[in-house]
């Protein structure tokens, strides 16, 4: 039985702003056994550090203690590049430490992407994802991408800076229920708005439900935009796009009843939290 490790959501980025030493106080992965958490803050520390020769020694230890390949994508490796995101944001790390950090997270993917996906056990429809026209960033996509094939879509993923006009072709070729577009830039992020006029211009909005996310996105961004769902993350991204197949396949892409119903799987999953939050407290 393989190892489902927590991390908080709201996590201390303080944590990993020091040295390997201090982050080994945290409070995180307390349910891990001590050897698994000490081997968590090496990944996150490899990732910081931008070794990516090394990621693999460290990534294959923890699948052989069963960790979940999901676990690790989720929790050290996230935890890592947020960190390095900071760094950069602060001028402490330049575009080469970044890139450095960024291979390890694909030497890292490149692993664990296997293994998520050989959980898809049955197949529920076609994604098509790819990130805009202008934007290079691709891991928070390709992690998306390989949530969704784990949980039964066929995913055609049309890679980086992708302009409308290929999307509006790899839907008409695929004809996915679901086109994604990931957008990372703030300069970029309007691409996703482009991209939605282009479907309309061309008669296809209702064809297809447009999903959107990347760390600028929001709902709000979602609903001025005329998106149908936004995904904070992926794990939201893929209970959004199985309800839209499964349960709302009725409903046309563009459609408010959609967008509403969408509304509605994050307002359960708020009240599922919470409700949990309550058990644990007593
Ligand atoms: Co860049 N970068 N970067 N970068 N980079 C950011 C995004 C930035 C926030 C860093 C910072 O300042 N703190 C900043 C943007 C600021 C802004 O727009 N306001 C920035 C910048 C400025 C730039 C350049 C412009 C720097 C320069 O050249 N001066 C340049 C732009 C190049 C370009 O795109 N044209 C650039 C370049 C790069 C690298 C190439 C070096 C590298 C990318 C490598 C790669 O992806 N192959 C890189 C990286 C690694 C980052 C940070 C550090 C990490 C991004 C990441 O992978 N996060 C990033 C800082 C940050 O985001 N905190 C930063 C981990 C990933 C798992 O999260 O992508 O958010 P994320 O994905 C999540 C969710 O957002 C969601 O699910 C994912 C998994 O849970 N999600 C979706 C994502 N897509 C989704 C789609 C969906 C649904 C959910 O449906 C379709």
């Amino acid at each position: 039985m393989a190892l489902f490790i927590e991390t908080e959501k709201e996590w201390d980025i303080e944590d990993l702003q020091y040295d390997f030493e201090d982050s080994l106080e945290t409070d995180r992965w307390l349910d891990a056994p001590s050897e698994i958490k000490e081997l968590f803050h090496e990944i996150e520390w490899n990732i910081i550090d931008g070794e990516h020769e090394d990621t693999s020694d460290l990534i294959h230890p923890a699948l052989d203690a069963d960790v979940s390949p999901r676990t690790l994508v989720a929790g050290p490796m996230a935890t890592g590049i947020a960190e390095v995101g900071r760094r950069f944001k602060m001028d402490e790390y330049f575009l080469p430490e970044v890139m450095m950090s960024a291979k390890c997270m694909h030497s890292a993917l490149g692993i664990l992407k296997p293994l998520i996906v050989a959980e898809k056990s049955e197949e529920i429809g076609t994604v098509v994802v790819g990130t805009v026209q202008g934007d290079l960033h691709d891991i928070g996509k390709k992690i998306v991408a390989m949530m969704l094939e784990a949980a039964g879509f066929t995913v055609v993923d049309l890679g980086v800076t992708v302009p409308p006009e290929d999307f509006i072709a790899a839907i008409r070729e695929h004809q996915p229920q679901i086109v994604g577009f990931s957008a990372l830039l703030t300069t970029t992020m309007n691409m996703q708005w482009e991209t939605i006029k282009h479907l309309q211009k061309e008669g296809m909005r209702g064809d297809v439900k447009v999903f959107v996310g990347g760390a600028p996105i929001s709902q709000a961004w979602c609903d001025k935009i005329g998106a149908d769902a936004y995904g904070v993350d992926a794990l939201v991204a893929v209970e959004k796009a199985k309800a839209c197949v499964q349960e709302y396949k009725d409903i046309k892409g563009g459609d408010p009843a959609l967008h509403g119903a969408m509304l509605a799987v994050d307002a359960q999953r708020v009240a599922e939290q919470a409700a949990k939050l309550e058990a644990a407290s007593g």
